[in-house]
């Protein structure tokens, strides 16, 4: 070795637009630094102009305005650790296949995010009477497969959430302003939620008197139960209870003696109570020790397991975390047509010579 740090790297998904993995199974810190972020877009990265230091409110309020960069940050402002899933996080695990980007574990990072109260901002405004949601617009945006017009990525989310004092207007992540490609200067943070509702390049807010149907909320972000037909869809919300093994890598070789297993869990409904290993396929359950950080109630909680083998041969390895609202990773998982929220029992296995 001479010295230099070995570094881990994103995986690339797709280039236009940009989708790339975190190098989820080689970062141990409670806030991912940005370069192993990872990256998810629908579309190109916009242009960044004048135009996105302000944010526009319109539709059922009593004073539509602007927003001003300098304005939000004079703002009372709070910081949670919050990590974003993409709706598609393994998605390459489902049998049968199913379209769409192939992540594997790593469409997950976590970090600390500053900003202001979507609530402050809507209180200012005054909401309508007749308020039911609240529409975000990105800065970006083209064509969808089979449509001919562009169209902004843009997604509502319905008035209880918008109004929970975690969902803010973020400006900064890990302490510095957000990064261009994370939606600089301004995205949504919704805490609790797959990613798709944290708008990057937030540049409008729309308050509606009925349902948003934009097809980023009522096309994809769907989960279609079914092959053939939209019988039983629901829209895609809060994360499932899930977890990962980090380390050891899935079909790697160990000598015999003491490995540490380790990994991460999280849920967007309570906190993480429990996190299990099986080395039998499921038949009995062990438990791992959490590590939970104090005070944050949207963080991912790590485990580790301090395994010994005595006996040369192959290992199964599986976790399954469970939340405080009794939900625990199931053995089968749940198909739907677009792939959405994987979160069967995480399994591994091991050489051990
Ligand atoms: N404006 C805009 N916001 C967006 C998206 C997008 O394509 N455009 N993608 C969403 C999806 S599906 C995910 S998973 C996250 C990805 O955020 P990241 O690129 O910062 O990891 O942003 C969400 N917000
Ligand atoms: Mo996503």
């Amino acid at each position: 070795m001479n010295g230099k740090q070995i570094i881990p790297f994103l995986t690339t998904k797709s280039l236009h637009p940009e989708n790339q993995e975190s190098p989820i199974n080689f970062l141990n810190e409670w806030q991912t630094p940005i370069k192993y972020f990872y990256r998810r877009n629908h579309f190109t990265y916009p242009f960044l102009t004048q135009h996105h230091f302000w944010i526009q409110i319109s539709g059922q309020v009593h004073q539509p305005r602007f927003f001003h960069y300098n304005e939000i940050l004079s703002m009372p402002s709070k910081s949670l650790i919050v990590p974003l899933e993409c709706a598609g996080n393994k998605r390459v695990n489902f049998i049968p296949k199913v379209y769409g980007e192939q992540w594997e574990e790593g469409a997950i990072s976590q970090g600390k995010w500053t900003g202001v109260s979507l609530k402050d901002i809507l209180e200012n405004v005054g909401l309508s009477q007749n308020a039911q949601e609240i529409v975000f617009e990105g800065a970006d945006f083209g064509k969808k497969p089979g449509m001919h017009e562009n169209i902004p990525f843009e997604r509502s989310l319905p008035l209880e959430k918008a109004l929970h004092p975690d969902t803010i207007i973020a400006y900064k992540y890990n302490d510095k302003p957000l990064s261009f490609k994370h939606g600089y200067p301004f995205r949504l943070i919704v805490p609790n939620w797959y990613a798709m509702a944290s708008v990057k390049w937030l540049s409008k807010i729309k308050v509606i008197d009925d349902a948003y149907k934009g097809p980023f909320q009522t096309d994809d972000y769907v989960y279609y139960p079914h092959e053939d037909s939209d019988r039983d869809k629901f829209p895609v919300t809060i994360l499932n209870v899930n977890s990962i093994i980090q380390q050891p890598i899935h079909l790697s070789i160990l000598n015999i003696g003491i490995h540490e297993i380790k990994g991460i869990a999280w849920t967007g409904n309570g906190s993480i109570t429990e996190l299990q290993l099986s080395f039998d396929k499921g038949e009995t359950w062990k438990y791992a020790t959490l590590n939970s950080l104090l005070n944050q109630d949207y963080a991912w909680s790590s485990w580790s397991y301090i395994w010994k083998v005595e006996k040369k041969g192959e290992y199964a390895i599986y976790s399954r975390a469970k939340d405080s609202s009794g939900r625990i990773q199931p053995q089968t998982p749940f198909w739907n047509r677009k792939g959405y929220g994987y979160n069967a029992v995480s399994k591994i296995t091991v050489k051990v010579e």
